[in-house]
């Protein structure tokens, strides 16, 4: 699918092929057969709901809820911010034919005790699956009911778990049985497939009524009421890597040593730095629609007092470690679980540099607190306007307010563009591997996105 269709399509949401119903004569009422049998299929809306937090849409997780899923593996391209548009693989919304292509998968938020079904339609020219890390019990129907999910083989291993065909279905169920952030990636030849994009990220969260002294009305991440959060101020980033050669190599059906894979693009959310940092379902990134900005403000006891919730998640072959400068976070949780002792003691511990292995999940707990509080009036500090050349070509450069004091903005020199809007301040947060933070050598990029702290009260340009 080029990038043109998938414009269009982004456009015209309903997609009924009803022009060819003008073919006419004695076809006309086979025709009008299918078309029938077309809509009640694809008009009866197969895509859920998808949403942000309604008070910051631009920013932060995008949530499919409910309990009954349809995603389509379907091929599609993705930008770069080098200009280069790569070839993927990935589990769209199913939309029925001409669904839009999007990367990552869609991203499914459910709840503890849920029974979850997600149906996989394929559209690639082999099998596909899909493995959820961490659930237990589930089934997976291939047309003659659910039985347990079963590795595959022919002569030897073919899938982790039981496939669809070019061209069919399979549906899989289980109980999400344990609150946290988890992965859902392909099964099959995991190595080609996990690479082209095949992964996504399932998130459970807890019932209120679960969390021992939970209030409802209340967000929690875990059956732990120390672990209540800002539901307005939670942030999933989902770190991958992309070997465009191998891409290159899949589109034109050619092959491709895998012992040969080498990563010159890095991913969070699907998105390389600097396209992290622009806002959830950005027009011009079509196919990759979730922003990865952690936008949050200064802590305070009494307007403030929740902190963020950070969720990463790491389907891809390499570990990254990932930091925000200036700034530490608490690590609550590792893969969808609480770290918890056996008498339930605290076992969260700040860090500052977190690595997350291949195929790990942790949730980080962030408060931003304005420790200095610096003020031009009362407690003011001598800051000379950095030189020209680090104003122009410092990464983060062209956020600076021209001030240091938060919600302020001052003079800057002439020449030099600002993207800050309201005295906002700026925080790198990357892989430190810093081969990573570049896109195809060209830094700084790749597995990079950038903190964002707002005055007090929100941001008032
Ligand atoms: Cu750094």
């Amino acid at each position: 699918m080029s990038m043109k269709s998938q414009l269009i399509h982004e456009t015209t949401p309903v997609r009924v092929e009803s022009g060819k119903a003008r073919t006419g004569g004695r076809r006309w009422w086979a025709l009008a057969i299918i078309a029938g049998v077309a809509l009640a299929l694809f008009v009866v809306p197969r895509v859920s709901p998808e949403q942000a937090s309604a008070v910051h849409p631009d920013h932060g997780i995008v949530c499919n809820d409910g309990t009954e899923f349809f995603l389509r593996a379907t091929e599609g391209y993705i930008s770069e911010p080098d200009g280069n548009s790569l070839y993927m693989w990935s589990y769209a919304l199913d939309d029925g034919p001409g669904t839009v292509f999007q990367y990552p998968g869609a991203t499914l938020c459910v709840e503890e005790g849920d029974t979850v079904t997600v149906h996989l339609a394929n559209d690639l020219p082999e099998p596909v699956s899909i493995l959820f890390l961490g659930q237990e019990g589930v089934e997976a129907d291939e047309g003659s009911g659910f039985e347990l999910a079963q590795p595959q083989y022919d002569i030897g291993l073919t899938s982790l778990t039981n496939v669809a065909p070019p061209g069919e279905d399979v549906i899989y169920r289980f109980t999400a049985s344990e609150p946290g952030t988890y992965i859902y990636e392909s099964g099959t030849e995991p190595d080609k497939q996990v690479q082209m994009g095949l992964v996504g990220a399932l998130i459970v969260r807890p019932k209120v009524s679960d969390v021992p002294g939970g209030i409802a009305g209340h967000t929690y991440a875990y059956d732990d009421v120390a672990t209540e959060y800002d539901p307005d101020r939670e942030f999933l980033l989902l770190f991958h890597e992309i070997d465009p050669f191998l891409h290159r190599a899949v589109e034109l059906g050619q092959p491709y040593n895998i012992t040969e894979l080498q990563f010159h693009y890095w991913t969070i959310s699907g998105r390389s730095m600097p396209d992290t940092a622009a806002p959830n379902n950005a027009p011009w990134l079509p196919s990759q629609p979730y922003g990865a900005l952690v936008v949050l403000e200064p802590y305070d006891e009494d307007e403030n007092p929740l902190p963020a919730l950070v969720r990463i998640a790491n389907p891809g072959m390499a570990n990254h470690p990932f930091h925000p400068h200036a700034n530490h976070v608490r690590v609550i949780a590792q893969d969808g679980r609480l770290l918890k002792g056996p008498g339930g003691e605290d076992l969260s511990y700040e860090k500052f540099t977190r690595t997350t292995g291949s195929g790990q999940t942790f949730d980080a707990m962030f408060k931003w607190t304005d420790v200095e509080g610096w003020d031009p009036d009362f407690n003011p500090v001598p800051v000379e306007i950095p030189g020209l050349q680090n104003l122009v070509f410092m990464d983060d450069a062209t956020f600076y307010s021209g001030s240091p004091y938060l919600g302020y903005q001052g003079e800057l020199p002439v020449g030099v563009t600002s993207y800050n809007e309201c005295g906002e301040q700026y925080f790198p947060w990357h892989s430190h591997a810093l081969n990573e933070f570049q896109n195809f050598d060209e830094g700084f990029g790749g597995l990079g996105t950038i903190l964002r702290v707002d005055p007090p009260g929100g941001c008032t340009p």
